[in-house]
Parts: C-alpha cells; sequence; structure tokens
C-alpha cells in the first residue's frame, strides 16, 4: 500500500509495527481474522514511492488474498493501476523514467543478459551518463549566453569557436551511442532468426536440432512445410526466436505459394537469415540470392555428398558441424545484441530523443546567428531531458507505465 492513508489502513488491519521493522500480526476487519502475516511499515519519505508505505506478506492462498484486499477497500484504499507504485517513485524524485523502464524491464527479464541490462539501467546508470551529458549542455549553453550579453566587451575572440567545437564534439558522442542502441534494444527485445532455403534441404530438422525439440514436421517430401513455425531459444544470453519456412520454389499448388510468401516475408524481418543447401542437390537462385544479400549459407547433408559451394558445412543426420554452428549464431547473436559493459540506450523511445538532441547540436553549429545557436542548444537540453522524463507529456508517461505487467 503506498499513499497517504496507507497508515490508517494499516491500523484497521492490526497494531502498526515500528517504522521498518517486520512484525508478525494477525490481521482482522469486522470481527473476523483473516490471515497472520509478516507487517512491514515505511513512513515517508524513507520508501519505495516516497510516501507512506505498509507492506502485508499474507499466505498466499487466493481466499486469503481476496478477503484481505476486499478489507482493504472497505478501509479506504484501491487496487493499484499496472506501474502506479513506480509512477509514483518516479513523481516523488526517487527515480527517472530510465530507472522506471529498468524496474519494468527487470520485472520481464527471461536470461541473464537482459536481468543485467535491467539492473545497471534500474540502479541508473543511464541516467547517471545522461546527467553528464547535460551538463555539458549546460555549460555550452551558459557560455553562448555570455557571448550573447557581452559580445561588446572583452569577451575572449575565441569563445564562439570554442563552444561550435564541443557542441561537434557532443554530438560525435551521442551519435556513437545512438550506433550502439540497436545492441540495447535486441537484447531487450529478442533476435529473429529465419531459416531459409529449397525444399527439403534440410530446414525442418535443423530447427528441431538447433532448439532440441521436435517443433517441425520433418519428411522426404519437398513442400512438407507450409506455415512458418517458431521455436523461442537463448544464444549468448539473448532470447532468440527461430523460424523455420517454407522451401522456395515456384509452386502451382495455391497452399505452397502462399507458404512460400511468408518465409520470403519473414526472412525479410529477421535479423538473420541461414539459408540451408542440401550438398546432395544443385544450389538453387532462390536461395543463392538470399546469401548474396548477406544471408549465412549453410550447407545440409554433408553425409551425403561434398558441398560444392561455401558455407557452414553441417549433416544434421550425423551432428557433424552442428556444434560450430552454433558457436557461430552465438557470436552473431552476440554482435547483434549482446550486453555491453556500458549503459545503452534499449528503446526506440531513447534513440528519438539522442536523434533529436543530436539534429539540434547540428543546427547549432549550422546557426547564422549567435542567437538561434543558444535557442538550438536549448532545444538539445529539452531532447535529452526527455530521456530521463524530466521533460514530458502525461501521454509518454501512461505509456511508460502501462507497461508493467502488475501494480508495480
Ligand atoms: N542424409 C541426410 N538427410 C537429411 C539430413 N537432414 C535432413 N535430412 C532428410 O531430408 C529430408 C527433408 O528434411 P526436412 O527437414 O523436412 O527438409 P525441409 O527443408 O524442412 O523441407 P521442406 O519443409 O519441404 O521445405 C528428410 O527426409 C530428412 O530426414 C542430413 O543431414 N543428411
Ligand atoms: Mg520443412
Amino acid at each position: 500500500m503506498s499513499g497517504g492513508i496507507a497508515g490508517k489502513v494499516l491500523d484497521g488491519l492490526c497494531r502498526r509495527p515500528r517504522a521498518r521493522q517486520a512484525a508478525l500480526r494477525w490481521l482482522a476487519h469486522d470481527g473476523e481474522v483473516l490471515d497472520q502475516a509478516i507487517v512491514l511499515w515505511f513512513p515517508a519519505p524513507a520508501s519505495y514511492t516516497g510516501e507512506d508505505c505498509a507492506e502485508l506478506h499474507l499466505h498466499g492462498g487466493p481466499a486469503v488474498v481476496a478477503a484481505v484486499a476486499d478489507a482493504l477497500v472497505a478501509l479506504g484504499a484501491r487496487p493499484a493501476e499496472p506501474g502506479e507504485f513506480t509512477r509514483r517513485a518516479f513523481l516523488y524524485g526517487k527515480i527517472d523514467l530510465t530507472a522506471a523502464e529498468g524496474i519494468a524491464d527487470l520485472i520481464e527479464a527471461e536470461t541473464q543478459a537482459q536481468r543485467r541490462q535491467a539492473v545497471r539501467q534500474a540502479g541508473g546508470a543511464l541516467a547517471a551518463r545522461h546527467a553528464a551529458w547535460s551538463n555539458r549542455l549546460t555549460t555550452l549553453l551558459a557560455r553562448q549566453e555570455a557571448f550573447i550579453e557581452f559580445e561588446d566587451e572583452d569577451i575572449p575572440a575565441d569563445v564562439q569557436q570554442s563552444v561550435m567545437r564541443d557542441a561537434r564534439e557532443l554530438q560525435g558522442e551521442l551519435e556513437a551511442e545512438v550506433d550502439q542502441a540497436s545492441r540495447g534494444e535486441k537484447l531487450r527485445d529478442g533476435i529473429r532468426i529465419a531459416i531459409l532455403g529449397a525444399p527439403n534441404a534440410g530446414k525442418s530438422s535443423l530447427i528441431n536440432a538447433l532448439t532440441g525439440q521436435d517443433v517441425a514436421i520433418v519428411s522426404p517430401q519437398a513442400g512438407t512445410t507450409r506455415d512458418v513455425v517458431s521455436a523461442r531459444m537463448v544464444l549468448a544470453g539473448v532470447p532468440v526466436t527461430l523460424a523455420d519456412t517454407a522451401g522456395l520454389r515456384t509452386s502451382g499448388d495455391i497452399i505452397e505459394a502462399e507458404g512460400v510468401r511468408r518465409a520470403t516475408q519473414e526472412g525479410r524481418s529477421a535479423d538473420l537469415i541461414l539459408a540451408v543447401f542440401a550438398a546432395d542437390a544443385l544450389p538453387d537462385v532462390w536461395t543463392q540470392e538470399l546469401v548474396e544479400a548477406g544471408a549465412m549459407a549453410v550447407v545440409n547433408k554433408v553425409d551425403l555428398a561434398r558441398p560444392s559451394l561455401p558455407g557452414l558445412a553441417v549433416s544434421v543426420r550425423t551432428g557433424e558441424g552442428l556444434l560450430a554452428l552454433r558457436t557461430c549464431l552465438e557470436a552473431k547473436v552476440a554482435a547483434l545484441g549482446g550486453v555491453t559493459q556500458a549503459a545503452t540506450l534499449t528503446r526506440p523511445r531513447h534513440r528519438a530523443a539522442f536523434c533529436e538532441a543530436i539534429e539540434s547540436l547540428k543546427r547549432v553549429q549550422l546557426a547564422p546567428l549567435p542567437e538561434l545557436a543558444a535557442e538550438s542548444l536549448r532545444a538539445a537540453l529539452r531532447a535529452l531531458g526527455r530521456l530521463t522524463g524530466a521533460v514530458d507529456s502525461e501521454s509518454v508517461l501512461d505509456r511508460v507505465f502501462s507497461e508493467f505487467c502488475i501494480g508495480k
């Protein structure tokens, strides 16, 4: 519970414990004992939200929880909205917006690498780097304003040039950050790998072997797979969705043709494509084109014939080359979305704020008048302020906090 009446509500259930000390209490309401619970009382401001907070650690059965929840509502409380506790913590200045997002990511983290990134962000790593950039921008703005104010007096002549030079340097640093951003976003959202190739090349056999699950039907008949069959796995700490697809060929069968259309579409949205050939068949143009466009070539069935084209040689049947393929995939996935030492931008929202700041810094350097340069510096500061929520509209806050799956 959080809010001004949390203490009063708590008093309605049991004797209030001493601040920040766990106490065992019988909870009772309307003359009925509801549960025996561990009760904690956190008076403001030293609490998660910054308001008065109380915690009840109940026996978790649904009837116990329902009875206590009903009693709390009868005493004047209401259920929290998704993310409402964290939203209040943000509004009371306990945390900034990037830390709030880190907490949401921490709750959702599926892999250890995701957890590490989220812990760092929830701990304020991104906010700290942001503060350093904001400070530098503020100094630049102060220098530019001094230059405008005292232009006629004896301000050193090179002030203007040094502001421009520093603006360019800052622009370069923000650009480098945006270049790194896709890693943070990929680690958060996961990576899509599509398996494409000619019918019968062994794509379905490969997805089964890589995931260790029997997800797709395998048969000697060409054109077995029609739908896109997806399976989740973790590579290098990054969540990966692997998609098996219909064999690529021109087909008169309308169902198979639709499968091929879906396969191509899956390939377009994938971060990485495995282009599978069969060593005992002639390489087909469809798959060759994928390799020319950057797909990773895999030649399967090397137990049947020597591979006639370059690519990772594997045999799903004998297991040959599968370990090398997995190692290679892990390296690629780590490069696309692996965890980095530094705090990175993890959301499109962060990237948008940075891109806007970069555009403003470019305008600073092109400004025909010192006043316009100052205005663009101010715009860059505002754009950066959006990252931590210093400058933000309700709608952005609504979006960030509605992502929480639970009250927290
Ligand atoms: N000898 C040998 N046969 C293989 C190998 N991998 C798969 N096969 C066989 O090749 C046939 C086709 O395998 P699938 O995995 O169904 O091939 P696919 O690429 O998914 O085929 P479509 O779904 O029709 O596009 C099956 O009979 C498999 O048992 C391999 O490494 N060596
Ligand atoms: Mg198949």
